[in-house]
C-alpha cells in the first residue's frame, strides 16, 4: 500500500526546515557571521608549542585576538612541547582541509615529511616564532620571528662591556631553552660568539631548563651545589631566570649583585625583576606576532607573494630602562 500523502508532507516539512536554516545562516553572515565553518572565512590551523612560559602565553593571546580581529576562523592546538603532538595536529589540519597552516616548531629538525604532506595537499604553511632546518625552502611560504642569534649576541656584548675591568676569571652558568629548539641553539651560539675573544669570561656549566620556571629553579640548584663561584647567569628566557632567582636566594646569595643575571624575552615579570634590581639585563624578544601572522595568512591564501623571512623588531633593557618601560608594557 502506498501512502503518498504523508511522505509529501514530510518533504514539505523538511523543505521548510531547510529554507529556515538557510535563511538563518544568511542572516548570520549578514551580521558578521560569528558561526564556525563554511561562511567564506579563511580557516587557519595553528599548532602552538605549549604554555611553557610567559612569552608563550602572550604569544597565544596575540594570535587568538588577531585571528578574531581579522575575521579568520582559527583552529588552535596546544602541543604541550612535544613534536609528535605537533605532527599529529598538522596531519589533522591537512585532513580537515584548512586553508592555511601555521606553526611554531618546538624543535628545528624532523619536519620534512609532514611539511611535504601539507605541500602535496596544496595547503600553504607559515612558520612563526621558531624555524625549521629543512633544506627544501619550498616547504613553507614564510618565516615570521626574531633573530635569536642576535639576541644571544646582544646579551654577550653587554656582559663583555660590564666585565671589561674584571681582574680574575668570570664564571658563567647558562640555562638553555628546550633542547633542539631554534631559540636555544641560536641564543647559545650568539652569546658564545660575543664572549669568545675574552678569555677571562668562561662558561663553566650549561644545561637545559626547558624554558620553564620549574626547570630553571631545579637546574640552578644543581649549578649552585656543584660550583662554589658563580659570577654570571645567562638564562635563555625570563621564566628560567625567575625560577633561578628562588634557587639563588635559597643558597644565601643576592641575585643581581652576587650573581649578574642576563635573560631574554622582557615579559612583564622579567621586566619587574629587572626594575627591582634582581636581573641585570634583558634582550627583548617580542611575542606579539598575531597581527603580522594574520596579514601573511590572508596574502598567502590570496596567492600573493610574501617575503621568505620577516624579522621582528626588538631592543634591549637595562635596569633603568626597565623602570621606564614597565608601566606601558603590554605583556
Ligand atoms: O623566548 C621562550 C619561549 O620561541 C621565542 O619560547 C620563543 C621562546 C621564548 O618558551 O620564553
Amino acid at each position: 500500500m502506498r501512502t503518498h500523502l504523508p511522505s509529501r508532507k514530510v518533504i514539505a516539512v523538511l523543505t521548510a526546515a531547510l529554507l529556515a536554516t538557510g535563511m538563518a545562516a544568511c542572516g548570520n553572515s549578514d551580521t558578521g557571521g560569528s558561526g564556525s565553518g563554511d561562511d567564506g572565512k579563511i580557516t587557519l590551523g595553528f599548532s602552538q608549542v605549549g604554555a611553557e612560559s610567559g612569552w608563550r602565553t602572550a604569544n597565544t593571546t596575540s594570535i587568538k585576538e588577531a585571528a578574531t580581529e581579522a575575521g579568520i576562523d582559527l583552529k588552535f592546538d596546544d602541543a604541550q612541547q612535544k613534536q609528535e603532538n605537533q605532527i599529529k595536529a598538522i596531519r589533522n589540519f591537512i585532513q580537515q582541509k584548512v586553508d592555511v597552516i601555521a606553526f611554531s616548531p618546538v624543535v628545528e629538525s624532523g619536519w620534512d615529511t609532514v611539511l611535504k604532506e601539507a605541500k602535496d595537499a596544496k595547503i600553504p604553511v607559515i612558520l612563526t616564532d621558531r624555524s625549521v632546518d629543512s633544506a627544501d625552502k619550498s616547504l613553507y611560504k614564510s618565516f615570521l620571528g626574531s633573530d635569536f642569534v642576535k639576541e644571544g649576541r646582544l646579551a654577550g656584548e653587554w656582559l663583555v662591556e660590564q666585565k671589561k675591568a674584571a681582574a680574575g676569571p668570570v664564571n658563567i652558568v647558562e640555562l638553555q631553552g628546550t633542547t633542539g629548539s631554534a631559540p636555544a641553539n641560536d641564543r647559545k651560539k650568539g652569546f658564545a660568539e660575543a664572549i669568545a675573544a675574552n678569555s677571562n669570561l668562561k662558561i663553566i656549566a650549561s644545561q637545559s631548563g626547558d624554558f620553564t620556571r620549574a626547570g630553571g629553579k631545579q637546574v640552578m640548584e644543581q649549578f649552585l651545589k656543584a660550583n662554589p663561584k658563580i659570577d654570571v647567569l645567562f638564562a635563555h628566557n625570563d621564566d628560567m631566570g625567575l625560577g633561578a632567582l628562588e634557587a639563588i636566594t635559597a643558597a644565601g646569595k643576592v641575585p643581581g649583585k652576587d650573581i649578574t643575571i642576563i635573560t631574554v624575552d622582557a615579559v612583564k615579570d622579567g621586566m619587574q625583576a629587572l626594575a627591582d634590581g634582581k636581573f641585570n639585563f634583558i634582550a627583548e624578544c617580542s611575542p606579539l606576532l598575531g597581527p603580522q601572522l594574520m596579514d601573511l595568512v590572508k596574502k598567502v591564501h590570496n596567492g600573493e607573494e610574501v617575503p621568505a623571512r620577516i624579522e621582528t623588531q626588538e631592543t634591549t633593557f637595562t635596569q633603568e630602562q626597565a623602570k621606564e618601560a614597565l608601566p606601558n608594557r603590554k605583556y
